[in-house]
C-alpha cells in the first residue's frame, strides 16, 4: 500500500503535528552511573542489553528519571540489539527477546506516567552496530533480517515508534528501515519509523554522505520523520537542520550530544550545560519548525528538565519546504531536473553497449570498469547507467561485483539497467544512495507473476525512481497515440498501486534506429518526439527519458554523432528531461554544419521528396568520414573565416589548434586588450548564451574557457 494509506497503532504522529514532543537524554551515561556488577551483565561486560533481563529495575529508574522531569517519550535500552553487537557476545539469537524485554520495561514505565490528557511514548532504539555494509564489512540482506527480529521484539513490547539512530552508513539505515517495515507486515501492526543520521564535525556522515544525499535516499523509504543525533552538540548541527527543515516533506527532529566531548579525568566529558542545551533546542524549534527534540550522549535528566521548560515557552516556527525530485550516490544528491540541460545518464558502463566495458567486466578488471565510470563523470554525466546483462553470465554476481565497488567509488547516482529482477535486487542491496531502476514495461502483462509486478515490488520497497517503457502486451508502441496511452496506463498504475510519485517515474517513449531504411521505422523518431511533447503537456511532473544512441544504430560513428546530437536537441525542445547518452560524443548544435543538421532533421521528421531520401543523403555526406576527419572539415571551415571572427569562433568551438598563430597576426592589427575585449569576449558571450539556453553542455563550456584562458595568457 502507498505510505499515505498506512494507519498506525499510535497517535504519536498526530501529537507531533500538534506540538513539539520532547524525548529523553542519554542512556549509556546513566547506566555508567548505576552501580552495576559483572554478574548484572552475566559476565558479558559492556553488553547493556542483558540488563533488560537482569536489572529491569535499573532501567525503570532511568526511564522514570526522564519522565519525571517532563519528557514525553523515552527510548528503549535496545541500541545494541543488532547482529554485530549481540553477535560479538555470541547471543545474536537473543535479538528479539532482548528487544522485547527492553521495550516492555519502557512501556510499563511510560504507561505509569500516561494520563488520558497526556500520553507518554516509547521509542524503540535501533542502533547501527559496528559493521558498515557499504564498506563490505557485512551484507545488507543479513543485517536486514536481523533488524526484522529486533523490530518484532519492539512491536511485541509495545513500542510507539522505531527510532533508527546514529546512522553512519545509508545502506545500514536502509537495512534497518526496510527490516522494520517487513517486521510490521509480518506482525500486522504498523508504527512510525524515525531515521536519525549522524553528521560528524567534518560536515558529512562518516562515509562522506552530505545531508542532501541522506535526505534523498531516506525520504522515499517511507520513514515518518528524519533528523540528526550524536557526534556533535547542537552548534554543529544548525546548517544540516536548516537543510532538512527546508527540503524534507516529513517532520524533522534532533537529539544532539551535550556538546563536543572533551577528555576529562574519567574519560569523555560533555561540556554543554542544561541551560545552553535548552536554549539551543528551543532556538531550533523556533527557527526550523522541529517536531521532536531530545538529547544524546552526555545529556542528563536536568538537561531534559530545562529543555521541557524552554520548549513550553517556544512557538514552533513555520517551515517553508521546497522539494526537488532527486536521486543520489552515497555522497551527494542529483536533481532529476537539470537547469539548461537534460539529466545526462552515461551509457558506457554497459556490457551490451560498450565492448571495452564488457571485456573488462569479463576479465574481472574492475579498475578498468571504474575508470570507464570516471571518464563519464568527467565528461559531464549526472548519473551512470549500469548494465551487466550479457548472455551466459550470472548477472547477479556481476552486478554485486560492480555495484559494491561503484557504491563507494562513484560520486554519481546509479541507474540499474537490467531486465532481470535478481540483478536489480543485487544492485539495490549494495547501493546506499537512491537509484533509478531501468526498467519496467507490460510485455508480459501486469499480473502477480509478471516482470512488471516483481520489479515494482523492488522499486516500491527500496524507494527507487523507475524508468517505464512504452511497451505493452501488443509490443512496442510505434505511434504517438499508442505511446501516450501506454504511458497513461503506466503512470496510473505505478502511482496508484505502488505508491510511487509521478516525479519519480521516467517514461521512456522508446526510439529505436531510424537508419535501416525500413518503411515501418521511418516515422519512429518523429513519433517519439510527438509523444514526449504530449506527455509533458499532460503530466508536467513526470520525467521523460530515452536511450538516445539507439536512434542511429547502423550508421557510421561520425554520422551517429551528428544524428544523435540533432535528435537530442529536438527531443529537448519537446520537453525531454533526461537521456542515456555518450556524453562526450554529443556535439552542441551550433557546431554542426548547416547541411548536416538539415539532413539529420529531414531524416528525423521523415521529409522525403522525389529524388531525395535524407537517409541516403546522410550516408553520402559521411561516406568514408571518421569522427576525426569531420573534425578536420570543421577546421577547414574555421580557416575560411576572417581573422577576428575566427578568433571569436575559436572560443565558441573550444578550438585551440592554431590559436597562437591567429593571435600573433591579430596583434599586428590591434592591441592585445582590444582583442580580448572586442573579439575573445564576444566569443565568451556567445558561449554564455548557448549555455544559458541549454544548447551547450558544461564540458564544452569548460573547453571554451580553457581556450579563453590560453588566449589571454
Ligand atoms: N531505453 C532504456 N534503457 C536503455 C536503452 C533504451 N539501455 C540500453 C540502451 N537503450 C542505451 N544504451 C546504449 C549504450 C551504447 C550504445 C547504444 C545505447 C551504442 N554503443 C555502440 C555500439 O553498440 O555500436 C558502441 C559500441 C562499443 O563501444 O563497443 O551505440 O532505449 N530505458
Amino acid at each position: 500500500p502507498a505510505p499515505d494509506n498506512r494507519t498506525y497503532d499510535t497517535d504519536l504522529l498526530e501529537i507531533l503535528s500538534q506540538r513539539v514532543v520532547v524525548g529523553d537524554g542519554a542512556m549509556g551515561t546513566q547506566l555508567q552511573a548505576a552501580d552495576l556488577t559483572l554478574d548484572d551483565f552475566r559476565g558479558l561486560e559492556g553488553c547493556n542489553e542483558i540488563l533488560n533481563e537482569t536489572r529491569p529495575d535499573v532501567l525503570e529508574t532511568i526511564h522514570r528519571g526522564y519522565l519525571e522531569v517532563g519528557a514525553d517519550a523515552v527510548e528503549t535500552n535496545t541500541f545494541g540489539c543488532n547482529l554485530s553487537n549481540l553477535g560479538d557476545y555470541d547471543i545474536a539469537d537473543k535479538t528479539r527477546e532482548l528487544a522485547h524485554a527492553g521495550t516492555a520495561i519502557a512501556r510499563r514505565v511510560a504507561d505509569e506516567f500516561s494520563t488520558p490528557e497526556r500520553k507518554r511514548y516509547v521509542l524503540g532504539s535501533m542502533g547501527p552496530g559496528t559493521k558498515l555494509p557499504s564498506l563490505g564489512h557485512t551484507e545488507y540482506a543479513v543485517i536486514r533480517d536481523a533488524y526484522i527480529e529486533a523490530a518484532l521484539g519492539m512491536l511485541d513490547g509495545g513500542a510507539d515508534a522505531i527510532l533508527v539512530e546514529t546512522c553512519q552508513d545509508l545502506l545500514q539505515l536502509k537495512a534497518a528501515v526496510l527490516g522494520s517495515r517487513r517486521a510490521m507486515a509480518r506482525a500486522g501492526r504498523h508504527i512510525p519509523v524515525i531515521a536519525h543520521v549522524t553528521v560528524e564535525t567534518t560536515g558529512t556522515m562518516l562515509l562522506g554522505s552530505e545531508i542532501g544525499a541522506a535526505l534523498t535516499a531516506i525520504e522515499p523509504l517511507g520513514v515518518d520523520m528524519i533528523g540528526l543525533n550524536c557526534a556533535t552538540g547542537p552548534a554543529e548541527m544548525g546548517e544540516h537542520l536548516r537543510y532538512l527543515s527546508q527540503h524534507a516533506r516529513i517532520p524533522v527532529s534532533v537529539m544532539p550530544n551535550a556538546g563536543l566531548p572533551v577528555l576529562g579525568a574519567h574519560g569523555a566529558e560533555y561540556p554543554l550545560r542544561p541551560d545552553e542545551m535548552a536554549e539551543a533546542l528551543a532556538g531550533f524549534v523556533a527557527e526550523f519548525g522541529l517536531s521532536l527534540v531530545g538529547g544524546c550522549c552526555g545529556s542528563t535528566p536536568e538537561h531534559i528538565r530545562q529543555v521541557v521548560a524552554a520548549i513550553a515557552d517556544t512557538t514552533r516556527g513555520q517551515r517553508r519546504i521546497t522539494h526537488e525530485p532527486s536521486v543520489s550516490s552515497l555522497y551527494s544528491s542529483t536533481t532529476l531536473r537539470q537547469d539548461a540541460s537534460v539529466l545526462v545518464i552515461g551509457e558506457r558502463t554497459n556490457a551490451n553497449g560498450s565492448k571495452a566495458f564488457r571485456e573488462a567486466m569479463i576479465a574481472e578488471d574492475y579498475q578498468k570498469c571504474l575508470d570507464i565510470a570516471k571518464d563519464q563523470t568527467r565528461d559531464g554525466a549526472h548519473v551512470l547507467d549500469l548494465c551487466v546483462d550479457y548472455v551466459g553470465r550470472d548477472g547477479a554476481i556481476d552486478m554485486t561485483a560492480l555495484a559494491s565497488r561503484l557504491a563507494t567509488a562513484s560520486t554519481l547516482p546509479i541507474m540499474l539497467d537490467s531486465t532481470e529482477t535478481p540483478v536489480l535486487r543485487a544492485g539495490l542491496e549494495h547501493l546506499g544512495g537512491r537509484c533509478i531502476v531501468n526498467s519496467v514495461n507490460y510485455e508480459d502483462g501486469d499480473g502477480p507473476d509478471s516482470r512488471f509486478h516483481k520489479t515494482m515490488e523492488l522499486v516500491a520497497e527500496h524507494g527507487a525512481a523507475v524508468v517505464a517503457l512504452t511497451i505493452d502486451e501488443q509490443g512496442q508502441a510505434r505511434t504517438p497515440e499508442h505511446k501516450v496511452a501506454i504511458a497513461e496506463r503506466l503512470i496510473a498504475d505505478i502511482t496508484g498501486n505502488w505508491g510511487v510519485e509521478e516525479s519519480s517515474i521516467l517514461i521512456d517513449t522508446l526510439a529505436f534506429t531510424i537508419a535501416t531504411g525500413q518503411e515501418e521505422s521511418r516515422g519512429d523518431g518523429a513519433a517519439t518526439i510527438a509523444a514526449i511533447r504530449e506527455l509533458k503537456k499532460r503530466h508536467p511532473d513526470v520525467q521523460t527519458t530515452l536511450g538516445l544512441s539507439n536512434i542511429s544504430f547502423g550508421l557510421n560513428p561520425a554520422a551517429r554523432q551528428v544524428l544523435n546530437s540533432v535528435f537530442l536537441h529536438e527531443c529537448r525542445e519537446a520537453g525531454m528531461d533526461s537521456a542515456i547518452v555518450h556524453a562526450s560524443k554529443i556535439v552542441p548544435i551550433n557546431r554542426i554544419p548547416d547541411e548536416q543538421r538539415q539532413v539529420a532533421l529531414d531524416l528525423i521528421y521523415d521529409r522525403r521528396r522525389d529524388g531525395y531520401d535524407p537517409l541516403q543523403e546522410l550516408m553520402r555526406l559521411f561516406e568514408g568520414v571518421s569522427a576525426a576527419s569531420s573534425k578536420e572539415s570543421r577546421a577547414a571551415e574555421l580557416a575560411k573565416l576572417p581573422l577576428l571572427e575566427r578568433l571569436a569562433r575559436r572560443i565558441v568551438d573550444g578550438e585551440r589548434n592554431g590559436l597562437e598563430a591567429d593571435l600573433d597576426e591579430a596583434m599586428t592589427q590591434k592591441p592585445p586588450l582590444a582583442i580580448i575585449n572586442e573579439d575573445l569576449l564576444a566569443g565568451m558571450k556567445t558561449v554564455g548564451e548557448l549555455f544559458g539556453s541549454g544548447q551547450m553542455q558544461l564540458p564544452f563550456v569548460l573547453q571554451s574557457a580553457e581556450v579563453m584562458k590560453a588566449a589571454v595568457a
